[in-house]
């Protein structure tokens, strides 16, 4: 339907709305909604009844009585790699232990050494499907990390994958270059040189190329100390690159305290976080990334401190961590759900974790992860009777409509 008067491009509605604007209580749900898009951008959002006199719109969307959310943001993932490790699961349950798999050249570097022998048309193909997997789930920006080449010409090439997944698809993509995610094999027993060739080499290739929006690490036992990782830290704040961390995950290494003093965006996995790190993550506004695919997958039984973050009130977001070989996933409803049962999140938590807190996380807030006059018109239409639904489900949601700066790419 047209009317006349096209104050705006288009106008939802027979809608209700969860804004997930961080100032309201619960999903800031408005019923019998109205919601206006101009140039890309929510430009007017409340009750219907409330809609001015007069106001009108090039096209008019009915949402069918539906829900709308923002568009889902999963903040944390490694999406793009070659190959699979499928093997390694099928050979852990016959009986295999790690030791054997590491020994024939498993784990992570053999989606290392499947990552560099890939082309770039190959890597980009082979990342595809699991894109769109995750899109067709509603979400509208996704994170990247490299950390699969743990070279300089392979580290380019997966973030020049993941920008030309952005160019391709209807999707905000931000990149992270994690090349500090584990030592590669030429340099065995010399972890520091790597290091260096992080800062040195790695880094200032791909922020030349405008690859890395932000610098990410693993700080842990089997990968690197807190020292090393403050010299990547170093590096990125020199480079002006924000900074956030895989910390806390197999042991407390006090990482969570060592991104907060960097200001850092987010601290993610957190399961064996201490007190010291939540306050030290309240203070700097770090966002506790938390993800429960990798926590179930390895049959983890240490759940992070979800009640002291809460009670700190340090904003928690909730992700995928799609990767080969600790979270092969790419739902971010699943991991919602599985952070409502495995971790106790609410539903409400879980939708805020996967909109207006992962935004956060990404340094995205002012733009996307609520419905708010202003922000990018990235939305989710949903047929579910609330939006409890969308945690509660354990598979099988998809949404009946998904606009991205105010474009409808399905339906
Ligand atoms: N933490 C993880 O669980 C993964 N990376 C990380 O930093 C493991 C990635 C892999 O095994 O491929
Ligand atoms: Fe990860």
């Amino acid at each position: 339907m047209t009317t006349t008067n096209s104050r705006w491009d288009a106008l939802w509605l027979n809608v209700n709305v969860a804004t997930m604007r961080p100032t309201a209580s619960g999903y800031g749900e408005i019923r019998d909604a109205a919601v206006a898009i101009k140039d890309g951008r929510f430009a007017w959002v409340g009750p219907r009844s409330e809609l001015p006199a007069g106001a009108g719109s090039a096209r008019e969307q009915d949402g069918g009585g539906g829900w709308m959310t923002p568009g889902l943001v999963d903040c944390h993932t490694h999406v793009v790699y070659a190959g699979t490790r499928s093997d390694e699961f099928e050979a852990r349950l016959n009986g295999a232990s790690y030791e054997d798999i590491a020994r024939r050249g498993g784990g992570i570097l053999s989606t290392v050494r499947a990552t560099r022998a890939a082309s770039e048309e190959q890597l980009y193909a082979e990342s595809l499907p699991r894109v769109r997997r995750l899109m067709a789930e509603g979400v509208t920006t996704i994170e990247i990390k490299s950390g699969y080449g743990l070279n300089r010409d392979t580290e380019v090439k997966m973030l020049r994958v993941a920008r030309k997944i952005a160019d391709q698809l209807s999707l905000r993509v931000s990149t992270t270059f994690l090349g500090a995610h584990a030592l590669p094999p030429e340099f065995a027993g010399r972890s520091d040189d790597y290091i260096e060739a992080c800062v040195e080499d790695m880094l200032p290739a791909v922020h030349r190329e405008g690859l890395a929006g932000a610098v990410d690490a693993f700080c842990e036992n089997i990968a690197f100390s807190p020292a090393q990782v403050s010299r990547v830290f170093d590096a990125a704040r020199r480079l002006g690159l924000p900074v956030k961390l895989h910390a806390e995950q197999l042991s407390d290494q006090g990482g969570a305290e060592l991104v907060a003093r960097y200001q850092g965006l987010s601290a993610d996995h957190l399961e064996c976080l201490t007190p010291t790190g939540i306050s030290a993550m309240a203070k700097s506004g770090t966002v506790a990334v938390l993800l429960p695919g990798a926590f179930f997958f390895l049959r983890d039984t240490r759940v992070p401190p979800i009640d002291g973050l809460r009670r700190a009130g340090v904003p928690m977001a909730v992700a995928t961590d799609c990767n080969p070989g600790t979270s092969p996933m790419t739902s971010v409803l699943q991991a919602m759900n599985m952070a409502c049962v495995l971790f106790r999140l609410t539903p409400q938590e879980a939708l805020a974790g996967a909109t207006i807190n992962a935004a956060r996380a990404l340094g995205l807030a002012a733009e996307i992860g609520s419905i708010e006059v202003g922000k990018s018109a990235d939305l989710a239409l949903w047929e579910i009777s609330g939006p409890a639904e969308l945690a509660y489900a354990m598979s099988g949601q998809s949404p009946k409509a998904v606009a991205r700066a105010g474009e409808i790419i399905s339906s």
